[in-house]
């Protein structure tokens, strides 16, 4: 009987440790890890919203060898999966470029980023249709009610490239006050020369 009772017992605690909910620790935005969804452009359909984007105009994913843009053989030698991110071509009617925006909120992180212990490195590759498209990556740094915070922002790109991807890295000490980072992939609006394309994205806090 008493075997039994301590059979329960365990079984009990046991359950009860499995329903616990996770801690604030794992509740806390991870360092380390790269923090953007669907990352390479493999979730969706060519020409239908993107998931996890929020997108503007024409952007979209497509294929790797479509006409126009970059081949299998680019897709493969960076280890690109089926698909990337295309802005589109320019928009007479929007009188712009594509866009995709992630919106990546910072948990817990408030201490460490507020006394400048944060550094974010945001990476990924990055090409064009044509050698007068250009292609960018931002993140603007926002507070906990959406507005920027101070002028910085983090940028790799532009570069032009007719049809090969480059990678490019950049990285930088998160200003204080920021608790979202606004994650941007656009073409070039200005010169009205779009059709820029994005693959492999990532967003990386590290603590100091
Ligand atoms: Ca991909």
């Amino acid at each position: 009987m008493r075997l039994l009772a301590t059979t329960l017992l365990i079984a009990a605690a046991c359950s009860l440790t499995a329903a616990l909910p996770a801690g604030p620790a794992s509740a806390a935005t991870a360092y380390g890890e790269n923090l953007l969804k669907n990352p390479g452009a493999e979730s969706g359909a060519p020409g239908a919203l993107v998931p996890r984007w929020e997108t503007d105009t024409d952007f979209t994913v497509v294929p790797y060898g479509s006409p126009g843009v970059p081949s299998l053989k680019q897709g493969k030698s960076i280890d690109g999966g089926r698909q990337l991110f295309s802005t589109g071509p320019y928009s007479m009617d929007f009188d712009a470029c594509g866009l995709g925006v992630q919106f990546i909120k910072i948990k817990q992180r408030d201490k460490d980023i507020d006394s400048g212990k944060v550094r974010v490195t945001l990476q990924g590759y990055l090409g064009t249709k044509s050698i007068s498209d250009q292609a960018t990556v931002t993140i603007q740094f926002r507070d906990g009610n959406n507005h920027q915070v101070g002028s910085k922002q983090l940028t790799i790109g532009p570069v032009s490239t007719a049809g090969k991807l480059l990678e490019d890295t950049a990285s930088r000490t998160v200003p204080d006050g920021t608790r979202i980072l606004r994650v941007q992939l656009l073409g070039n609006p200005v010169e009205q020369t779009c059709d820029a394309f994005f693959d492999n994205l990532s967003v990386v806090l590290e603590l100091r």
